[in-house]
C-alpha cells in the first residue's frame, strides 16, 4: 500500500463532481487500500477520492475502529433535526469551524464487494458521512459558513497555503509532530 498526496483547497479537483464506479476493478481496490493508508497516516476519520486526485465516487471512513468504504453513496434520508459541530478537513489543514447539518442520515452505498448496503448514523458518523458525500459533489464545509466566518477562514488559509505548492500536501513526509500539530493546532500557542 502507499500513502497518496492529499490535494488541498485551490486544487480544482476538489470542486469537480465525481463519476459513479461501474466496476470495482483491481485498480479501484488498490485506490481504496491506498486511501485507508493515507487517511490513517494523516489521522483523519474520513477521506474522499477527490482528496487524493481521483474522480471515482467513493470514500473511506473509520471512526472508532470500524473501517468501511462507501461506493456511489447517496443520502436516502436526512432528519429534520439539525446539529452543530466542529469540522475540519484534511484538504484544508488547520482550519476548523462549526457547521450545522442534519443530525441523523441514512445512506445507501455499495461496499467493496459491490453489495448494496444501507446505514443509519447519528452524531459524528452522520457528520462525517455528509462531509464525505459533499466532497463527492465538489462541496467543502467552508461553503456552509457565513460570509464573515468564511472570509476569516480563507484569510487564515491564504497564509498557510504557501506550505502546499501545487496544492499538494505530502503527508508521507509529515512527522508525527506535524500531524499532532494539525490535530491540536492551538495547544502549544
Ligand atoms: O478527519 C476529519 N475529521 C472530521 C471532523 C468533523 C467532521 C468531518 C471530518 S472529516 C475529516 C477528514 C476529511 O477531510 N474528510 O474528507
Ligand atoms: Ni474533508
Amino acid at each position: 500500500m502507499s500513502i497518496l498526496d492529499i490535494r488541498v483547497l485551490g486544487d480544482p479537483i476538489l470542486r469537480q463532481a465525481t463519476t459513479p464506479v461501474t466496476t470495482i476493478s483491481d485498480d479501484v481496490q488498490r485506490v481504496i487500500d491506498d486511501m485507508f493508508d493515507t487517511m490513517y497516516h494523516a489521522r483523519g476519520i474520513g477521506l474522499a477520492a477527490p482528496q487524493v486526485g481521483r474522480t471515482e465516487r467513493l470514500a473511506v471512513l473509520d471512526l472508532d475502529n470500524d473501517p468501511f468504504v462507501i461506493i456511489n453513496p447517496e443520502i436516502v434520508h436526512s432528519s429534520s433535526g439539525r446539529a452543530k459541530g466542529e469540522e475540519g478537513c484534511l484538504s484544508i489543514p488547520d482550519i476548523y469551524a462549526d457547521v450545522e447539518r442534519p443530525k441523523t442520515v441514512t445512506i445507501r452505498a455499495l461496499d467493496r464487494h459491490g453489495k448494496v448496503f444501507e446505514r443509519e448514523a447519528g452524531e459524528l458518523l452522520a457528520r462525517c458521512l455528509q462531509h464525505e458525500i459533499d466532497h463527492l459533489d465538489g462541496k467543502l464545509f467552508l461553503d456552509y459558513l457565513s460570509v464573515l466566518k468564511r472570509t476569516a477562514a480563507l484569510a487564515k488559509w491564504r497564509l498557510a497555503a504557501d506550505d502546499y505548492p501545487g496544492y499538494i500536501r505530502r503527508v508521507a513526509l509529515e512527522t508525527p509532530e506535524d500531524r499532532n500539530e494539525h490535530e491540536h493546532p492551538d495547544e502549544e500557542l
